[in-house]
């Protein structure tokens, strides 16, 4: 069976982490793609990968470039391409830069990548996924958002964290924007199908709940001079191997919802199922009247940062 190929866009801090996990994964050939300033960056960050390799034994290819025509014929893209966050920045203080990189990028991924599957990670997110999705006009199960995944992820860990248990027994979901109006559901959380509520105070609950919603910026605040990478890039692997091995993961996605959850026409953090056919469904659940206000609140965001698209 031919390999898979992965071409990222945009190869900085989340970039590089995604070609170091899809090489250990296995998951495909990865064409780590920036443009040309950074382009020695790129070439140098796949060298040194294809030397690691040697001690992981994955055999697949890392290749760097500033040349588009190199990602034809991938199978994933993921898109990082764009500035992070500075301190005191919103994540929508972006948008002005970003939006027009992201043109640019939705152009050439639908010249030279047009069947890949299209994961967006740039920020402000639920503006970025939308904008490459109306300038690419790729399908709606073919383009979406990475901040569920990570977001769900920080609520999981907080969780673990306040409760000493194993991260792999807490179940968590984070639905919504991704902004600080992100909506976690906090009445699902388990720890080994424990809810969460027999296990922790509501008072604790509730901070870490709002922990939660500003985990970014509180990275941000301690790097101070750019964002998290780490579990962004392992969020957006997640999601790449769901697709490329038909894996239906259930992941708190940025999808197209078309009326689920009374939202339409917006890609907002939903349950999605990620498998060969890329967003297959998207599974609606009976929301208590508190959390469909809360989603209420985070569409609005979401509409305010896409309305500001202009597109
Ligand atoms: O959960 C999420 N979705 C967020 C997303 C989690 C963390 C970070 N989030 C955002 O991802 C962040 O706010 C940024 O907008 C992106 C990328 O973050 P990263 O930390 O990787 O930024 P870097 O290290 O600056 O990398 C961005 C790369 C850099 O190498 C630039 O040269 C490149 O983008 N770049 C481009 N690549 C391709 N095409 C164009 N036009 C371009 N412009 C810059």
């Amino acid at each position: 069976m031919a390999k898979h190929k992965i071409a990222l866009i945009g190869g900085g801090q989340i970039g590089g982490n995604l070609a170091l996990l899809a090489a250990q994964k296995e998951l495909g050939d990865v064409v780590i793609f920036d443009i040309p300033k950074a382009e020695g960056m790129v070439k140098g960050k796949a060298l040194d990968l294809m030397q690691l390799r040697p001690h992981d034994g994955h055999d697949v290819t890392i290749t760097g470039t500033s040349d588009y025509s190199d990602i034809s014929g991938s199978d994933v893209i993921i898109i990082t391409a764009g500035i992070p966050r500075k301190p005191g920045m919103d994540r929508e203080d972006l948008l002005g830069i970003n939006l027009g990189i992201m043109k640019d990028v939705a152009s050439n991924v639908k010249q030279y990548a047009p069947d890949a599957f299209v994961i967006v990670i740039s920020n402000p997110l639920d503006a970025m996924v939308y904008a490459f999705h109306k300038v690419s006009g790729f399908a709606k199960n073919k383009v979406v958002g990475m901040a569920g995944a990570l977001d769900s992820g920080r609520f999981r860990a907080f969780i673990a964290m306040e409760t000493g248990y194993s991260v792999q027994d807490v179940t968590c979901m984070v639905l919504g924007g991704h902004g600080d109006t992100m909506v976690p559901i906090t009445r699902l959380a388990t720890v080994g199908g424990v809810p969460v509520t027999a296990l922790i105070s509501p008072e604790r609950l509730k901070e870490i709940e709002d922990r939660t919603r500003v985990a970014g910026g509180e990275i941000v605040k301690l790097f101070g001079n750019g964002s998290a990478f780490y579990a962004p890039a392992q969020s957006a692997i997640e999601m790449a191997e769901s697709y490329l091995r038909d894996k239906k993961r259930v992941i708190p996605c940025a999808s197209l919802c078309e009326g689920e959850f009374g939202v339409d026409g917006y890609f907002i953090g939903v349950p999605s199922v990620i498998g060969s056919g890329g967003v297959e469904k998207v599974l609606e659940f009976t929301l208590t009247d508190d959390e469909q206000a809360e989603l209420n609140n985070t569409l609005d965001a979401v509409k305010k940062t896409v309305g500001e698209t202009g597109l």
